[in-house]
């Protein structure tokens, strides 16, 4: 059975539980404990050399990177969210790139500084935070603009692309980062955290956060 090596807080985790619930596959969650140092155990290492989470186990067959993964299960299962026409496959790639190294890479600045860094006892880069911030003000109207066009980042069906804009801007509220002046996107998300693929996750990111902070 699928194997599906993760961290409740990790985005590219979430991303890809996201993906496989949507794809309705049944797989094993295992849930690593990062601040123990779990993800650089011998055996782990064998599955995934960066010794990172997300990871997953197709009976046998083992593959990291967030996006590998999500379009390997996508396209294993012959699932329009990744569509075969090259043109559509195109623009889906396009937004995910885009979310992933602009929207993504940006929230990641603010969640490690304002969230990750006290907890762990890490030094807040100042200058990396005010990038973070100033970025998801530059790229957020991106697809705010985009999902006034067309109901899904992709287009007039959901993608893989949706799933990566969801999961990137999951910690948007623990994170402070004020979401509703982009309305578009505000509407978008509630439709897609009411689905069961979301809700099979998690009820939202904040409340995992609380939930483990109170631990
Ligand atoms: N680009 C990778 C990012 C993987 C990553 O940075 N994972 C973090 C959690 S979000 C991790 O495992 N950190 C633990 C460590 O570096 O030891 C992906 O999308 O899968």
């Amino acid at each position: 059975m699928l194997k599906v090596y993760g961290m409740e807080l990790s985005v590219p985790s979430n991303k890809v539980r996201f993906t496989a619930n949507a794809l309705g596959l049944e797989y094993e969650y295992k849930s690593m404990n990062l601040m123990e140092g779990e993800q650089k155990a011998d055996w782990f290492v064998k599955i995934n050399p960066v010794g990172r989470v997300p990871a997953i186990d197709d009976d046998g067959f083992s593959l990291f990177e967030s996006n590998a993964i999500i379009k390997y299960l996508a396209d294993k299962n012959n699932s329009a969210y990744y569509p075969k026409d090259l043109k559509a496959r195109a623009k889906v790639e396009q937004w995910i790139d885009f979310t992933s190294l602009h929207i993504a890479a940006a929230m990641t600045r603010v969640l490690f500084n304002r969230i990750l860094a006290p907890v762990i006892g890490a030094e807040v880069d100042e200058n990396s935070l005010k990038t973070g911030i100033e970025f998801l003000a530059q790229f957020l109207p991106i697809v705010d603009q985009q999902l006034g066009k067309s109901k899904y980042l992709a287009g007039d069906n959901m993608s893989l692309a949706d799933i990566v804009l969801l999961a990137s801007v999951d910690p948007a509220e623990a994170c402070q980062i004020d979401l509703t002046p982009y309305t578009n996107l505000v509407k978008w998300r509630q439709d897609l955290q009411a689905k069961d693929f979301y809700t099979k996750c998690h009820k939202s990111y904040a409340d995992v956060l609380a939930a483990m902070s109170a631990k």
